[in-house]
């Protein structure tokens, strides 16, 4: 059942979680702080792997069922600035605020619905950007089966707001091809796993180097992130006890740049299908 305040609390909860999760309070990004590779690899190195458990991605539905028919639902997506680190730089909405505005990474849908970057709003649509025409953006779900991420597009500061977490799964399911694979079904055996790189201050807080790779060209012009540390669901290096059998794990690649060649240690082979997802940018 769709239930406006439950989403509401959850996306909080989310999004509040991709924040603690992550341990860190704040994107560093204003003062250009120098920050050696090499510094930032012994951060990487000091931190010890598989401490934290795996955790579930929030689920919340787009849609309705009853008479076992499904028809379409409304989601609220967006930033809930009360629980949001207001010392990010954001861009200059004149009363304030975070602006932000949601892309449906792979989806197929009106352009007014897509996320321009200058669409962007601030909470309860007190201020909106040059392109902004909408509350409400619809997505017909025509799209195959299959796992898309959502996340802020905000002009100047995506890679800043990605950085800090604000992403989310979008899942279109389709239960006849479920049950004709026989995939592995429920929250428990069918999972996701969000990946991510983000580098670290010794205190936790995530590092941003905002030196341009050319400062002759420009002073803060960086074409691709690499962290140096492995982010699963909004953890670091987390692990996850399974049980002898099949799993689904629906993976999907948020970094800037990082390719991933994934493999499991024992050897065991593993399908992977739709392998685009694995590919990394926003
Ligand atoms: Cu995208």
């Amino acid at each position: 059942m769709w239930a406006n305040d439950m989403i509401k609390k959850t996306m909080s909860a989310f999004l509040l979680l991709m924040v603690i999760s992550s341990g860190h309070k704040s994107v560093a990004m204003p003062t250009c702080l120098p920050v050696t590779g090499l510094a930032t690899q012994q951060v990487a190195g000091s931190l010890t792997m598989y401490v934290d458990e795996l955790p579930q991605i929030p689920k919340v539905n787009g849609y309705t069922t009853g008479n076992r028919t499904f028809s379409s639902g409304r989601l609220t997506i967006g930033m809930y600035q009360t629980k949001w680190d207001t010392s990010i730089p954001i861009a200059t909405p004149k009363n304030g605020g975070v602006p932000t505005v949601v892309h449906l990474h792979v989806g197929i849908h009106a352009p007014h619905s897509d996320g321009h970057p200058a669409a962007w709003f601030t909470a309860n649509f007190s201020e909106t950007g040059s392109t902004w025409s909408q509350q409400t953006y619809t997505y017909p779900n025509v799209h195959h089966a299959g796992n898309l991420w959502y996340h802020d597009h905000a002009l100047r500061y995506t890679r800043i707001n990605l950085l800090a977490g604000l992403t989310g799964v979008y899942v279109i399911r389709d239960p006849g091809m479920d049950a004709l694979f026989k995939l592995p079904s429920g929250p428990e055996f069918d999972r996701h796993l969000v990946l991510a790189d983000k580098t670290f201050y010794n205190d936790g807080s995530i590092y941003m180097n905002c030196t341009g790779n050319v400062p002759s060209i420009h002073q803060q012009w960086q074409p691709e992130y690499f962290g140096d540390v492995i982010i699963v669901n909004g953890k670091a290096w987390p692990y996850l006890q399974v049980l002898r059998r099949k799993y689904r794990f629906r993976i999907i690649n948020t970094s800037n740049a990082r390719y991933f060649r994934l493999s499991l240690t024992n050897g065991l082979s593993f399908t992977l299908h739709h392998p685009l997802v694995l590919s990394p940018s926003y």
